[in-house]
């Protein structure tokens, strides 16, 4: 996959790249991420990429230009069958759908992506109606612009690439992807500080072990976040069994504790 990244900042996108399982994955030319300055895109002595709003209101808005000519050049560039689809140009904007599993999974299927970071109070709307064939958030916080989102993005979608994380790490156990949360983990020593590790876990029963473990992660999931039961496959028995469960522990706990005010 190649990603290209269009941003006022391109120094942000140097150090997060340059370790690890994407470092690893860039030098074996799985994936490649292509970082351009929009102001390399002006034709001013200045190389102005902001203005003030039409109708007036605080801030800046970023001019059309720079980020039209910015996104055509760079698709240009990209090397692609005659006939082949148009890659998708993504603005990374609290306006936009919010980014999950799911929008990750679709995204990995592409060749190319183009991602435009967003900065100032926002973006000239002809460039959303005209260039951006994608709008994506991160989630319900302010941030100062879509650098940081960008990053969240190309990180969620590369590790689901092909090859890119290594046999030790896998893709398909961790948390969202079932759509649940995942179990808790321990490791050595059995007993650290007085805390000891649940004893089922060292029982080496594993059948015992994995009843435990789905029961953990409907648990934990229905008082975490209810909302991704809903949508998941955990059957109604599953989830009577883990609340009927759960409301005998807290019964049981209680007897043992001083009468609540
Ligand atoms: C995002 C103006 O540029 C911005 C500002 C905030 C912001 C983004 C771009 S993208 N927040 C998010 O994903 O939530």
């Amino acid at each position: 996959m190649r990603i290209d990244v269009l941003t006022i900042f391109p120094q942000m996108f140097d150090v997060p790249f340059s370790f690890g399982i994407f470092k690893r994955a860039i030098d074996q030319n799985l994936i490649s991420i292509n970082v351009h300055n929009i102001r390399d895109y002006t034709h001013d002595k200045h190389h102005t990429v902001d203005d003030y709003p039409y109708g007036g209101g605080p801030g800046m808005i970023f001019k059309p230009e720079p980020v039209f000519e910015a996104v055509e050049a760079v698709k240009a560039r990209i090397p692609r069958e005659s006939g082949a689809a148009e890659p998708p140009v993504i603005l990374l904007t609290p306006q936009g759908r919010l980014f999950n599993q799911q929008i990750a999974m679709e995204l990995s299927e592409y060749r190319n992506l183009v991602l435009i970071c967003g900065h100032y109070e926002g973006i000239d709307e002809r460039v959303v109606e005209h260039l951006v064939t994608d709008e994506i958030s991160i989630g319900d916080y302010v941030l100062t612009g879509g650098e940081l989102p960008a990053m969240v993005v190309i990180d969620a979608v590369i590790r689901l690439l092909p090859g890119v994380l290594g046999s030790e790490d896998s893709a398909q156990e961790d948390s969202h992807v079932n759509g649940l949360l995942e179990y808790p983990q321990y490791t050595r020593p059995a007993v650290f500080r007085g805390w000891p590790v649940p004893e089922v876990l060292l029982s080496g029963n594993h059948a015992q072990i994995a009843r435990w473990r789905r029961q953990q992660i409907i648990q934990r999931t229905l008082e975490r976040r209810p909302e991704l039961i809903d949508k998941s496959k955990v059957s109604q028995e599953e989830k009577q069994m883990v609340e009927q469960f759960t409301a005998l522990d807290k019964a049981k706990s209680s007897l043992n504790k001083e009468p609540e005010e």
